[in-house]
């Protein structure tokens, strides 16, 4: 049997895609909040207000112009606003992941429940009340909470008035956001990850093809640095209030391959690595810079400001596990070919090999036994697959039920992966497959595009009763986990 006895199942979910009460009990908003829905053809738009009052929209890639404000305006539809409305149908949503046997759920806080601005000195009483109550309700099932500090959703009121992570300043108020959290669940929460999927920021570059600028680079890098000293923090910081807490890194993990046998593509391909993966894991598991690092930011003319202090934190920082999210692979090349492929942060050529969803995300289960087996050899420290999973159209059935296969073959093909990766000995401790019930699509902000066991019913336009229907999935993942993965059929 390849998975170990307490081998943690279960699934995954983000605050600001599944709450919605984006502005109950005293929450402040988040960028997330101000971004309307979109489609894989059409990108989501962040909207804005200028001083002199006139509105306007721009691509959630896009900076606002000069002096505008984010803001939420009439005539569009922001999904995040009601999310699935999990604030308040956590227990029987809860109760649904029981009954698929999870052992272990991840979620995330949202810091602007806590702290509404950021920058406040007293956290907000009714946000932590909040949690504790969905920590206790996964405590009474036996699911063992593991969570995310931050996910995609900074306070609004730090991005606009601070510029987000690219001033030092904002380290501090996630210090005291961290360590009120720790304290205040200590006993009732054990795993933690601190940034989810922290190498989004240079993937991000990516998407512009080699247009991004400088000041571009020069901020993305800047930015996380900052984030890698405040994870180190908050890994100090967790050892000290709880010895028992395990605190871990979140990557996107984007596999990638030459495209040819080219020395010029496998040296590409392997600088992609580098650049868009293994640079966070190392600083973040190492507790320092890698050799590389100076040539990465040579190649853009980036200065960082990192002070003796900052070396010092990182070093005393190192978290305990890997944790990464895994979807696709990707495609490198130097060659000059059509970039047709989409996906999650990657732009590149398709892989003859494999079959892409409607969203262009590739199917490659391999590819997941490939970054395992990489990454254990590379760090050593206990694993995690945060996220996996197949994002497609599920249509409800008149007797409300869901026949998705596709999603159980997806699933099945990556979980026989894990089982080889572990024979070969990576040390795996958890699955949770992303969207275990249905929520906002963070790409995309569709509803239409579904992960979960549990079907939601709610459109695009927000319109739906909101009632959960459990999927085909549901009932195959429930044998999968009592049967510690050994009934895949
Ligand atoms: C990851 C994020 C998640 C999640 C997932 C699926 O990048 O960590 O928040 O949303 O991708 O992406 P999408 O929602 O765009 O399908």
């Amino acid at each position: 049997m390849p998975f170990q006895k307490d081998f943690m199942w279960g699934g995954a979910v983000a605050a600001n895609q599944c709450e919605g009460a984006w502005d109950v009990d005293g929450r402040g908003p988040a960028q997330t909040d101000m971004m309307t829905g979109g489609t894989a053809k059409q990108h989501r738009m962040l909207t804005y207000r200028m001083p002199d009052g006139t509105t306007g929209a721009v691509p959630k890639f896009q900076s606002i112009p000069e002096g505008a404000r984010l803001a939420v305006l009439d005539g569009y539809h922001y999904p995040n606003h009601l999310g699935v409305d999990f604030f308040h149908r956590y227990q029987e949503d809860i109760a649904l992941f029981a009954q698929m046997g999870f052992k272990i759920f991840r979620m995330s806080i949202s810091w602007s429940r806590i702290f509404p601005k950021g920058i406040e000195t007293e956290p907000n009483r009714k946000g932590l009340d909040f949690y504790r109550r969905v920590f206790e309700e996964c405590r009474k099932y036996g699911i063992e909470p593991l969570v995310t500090m931050h996910h995609f959703d900074t306070p609004l009121y730090l991005e606009e008035e601070l510029g987000g992570w690219k001033n030092r300043e904002i380290i501090a108020h996630f210090d005291r956001y961290v360590k009120t959290i720790l304290e205040e669940y200590k006993g009732l929460v054990k795993y933690w990850l601190t940034f989810n999927e922290i190498n989004n920021t240079l993937m991000f570059l990516d998407l512009f093809g080699n247009t991004a600028t400088q000041e571009q680079y020069q901020g993305a890098y800047q930015h996380l640095h900052h984030e890698f000293v405040a994870s180190a923090h908050a890994v100090k910081m967790a050892h000290e209030i709880d010895p028992n807490y395990v605190v871990g890194c979140m990557i996107c993990g984007l596999a990638n391959y030459p495209m040819t046998c080219d020395p010029d593509d496998i040296l590409a391909s392997r600088y992609q690595w580098e650049k868009g993966v293994l640079y966070c894991g190392d600083v973040q598991c190492k507790g320092k810079y890698p050799t590389y690092a100076k040539r990465l930011w040579d190649a853009h003319g980036v200065k960082l400001d990192i002070t003796e202090q900052d070396l010092q934190d990182l070093r005393e920082g190192c978290v305990d596990m890997y944790t990464f999210s895994y979807y696709m692979s990707a495609l490198v090349t130097t060659h000059d070919v059509e970039k047709n492929a989409g996906g999650n942060f990657s732009v590149g050529a398709k892989n003859e090999y494999l079959q892409y969803s409607e969203w262009g995300w590739a199917f490659d289960p391999k590819g997941l036994r490939y970054y395992l087996e990489m990454m254990y050899d590379r760090y050593e420290k206990p694993m995690m697959v945060v996220e996996n999973g197949l994002g497609s159209v599920d249509t409800l059935e008149d007797d409300h039920t869901v026949h998705d296969s596709y999603r159980i073959d997806y699933l099945r093909a990556h979980i026989k992966e894990m089982e080889i990766a572990i024979e070969h000995g990576v040390d795996l401790i958890a699955y949770t497959t992303w969207g275990c019930i249905d929520l906002v699509s963070a790409g995309t902000g569709e509803m239409r595009k579904r992960y979960g066991f549990i079907y939601v019913d709610l459109d695009d336009e927000g319109k739906g009763t909101l009632d959960r229907y459990p999927k085909d999935s549901f009932y195959w993942y429930k044998k999968v986990i009592a049967s510690n993965g050994a009934d895949l059929d």
